[in-house]
């Protein structure tokens, strides 16, 4: 986008601190106007199909970080496992401590869009979000939740803490 700056270390944001997550109490949802409503621990999650994503990343506060590598479970592969129902429209992505954002269904199932394991082949550390976060590469970096614990589908949009804050 215009205007950014590029950034070669990648910087830290949240809205409050940095979650440890204990992977042996992690667990994730997959709920709402879905068919088959899952609960999966780290195990079971990082056992599901994954991809390889290359995408570049822009914080709506200037930065950008090119070249970036992400693997994971892809979007679609959650949304064909929950057998999502046709009335669906939204996404609401939940993470620790309560976070939540939105993203419509359609920026959710975009091809470069998955819950990253791995950044740059490795384990994501605490500050970008382990055990799993969301990548959305093309809505900049505030609908890629670090911490996620929760996928929900809305016939209605919800406005997440960004969104309900002006940003
Ligand atoms: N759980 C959680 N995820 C979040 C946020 C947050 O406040 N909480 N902020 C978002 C925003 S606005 C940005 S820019 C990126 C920053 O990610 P980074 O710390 O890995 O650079 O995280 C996104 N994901
Ligand atoms: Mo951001």
């Amino acid at each position: 986008p215009p205007g950014q700056q590029l950034v070669t270390q990648w910087p830290v944001l949240q809205h409050d601190n940095v979650h440890k997550i204990d992977i042996n109490k992690w667990r994730i949802k997959i709920f709402g106007l879905v068919k088959t409503e899952m609960e999966m621990d780290f195990q079971e999650f990082s056992s599901l199909p994954q991809v390889i994503v290359h995408s570049d990343i822009h914080c709506v506060t200037g930065w950008s970080k090119l070249d970036n590598v992400w693997q994971g479970p892809a979007s679609r592969t959650i949304f064909d496992m929950a057998s999502v129902l046709p009335s669906a429209a939204y996404v609401i992505i939940h993470a620790a401590g309560g976070f939540t954002t939105n993203l419509t269904l359609s920026d959710f199932l975009e091809n470069d869009v998955l819950f990253t394991l791995k950044y740059n082949g490795e384990t994501l550390t605490p500050e970008h979000g382990y055990p799993v976060r969301l990548i959305v590469p093309r809505l900049y970096l505030w609908k890629s939740a670090k911490w996620v614990d929760g996928i929900e589908f809305t016939k209605e949009d919800k406005p997440g803490l960004w969104e309900s804050s002006g940003y």
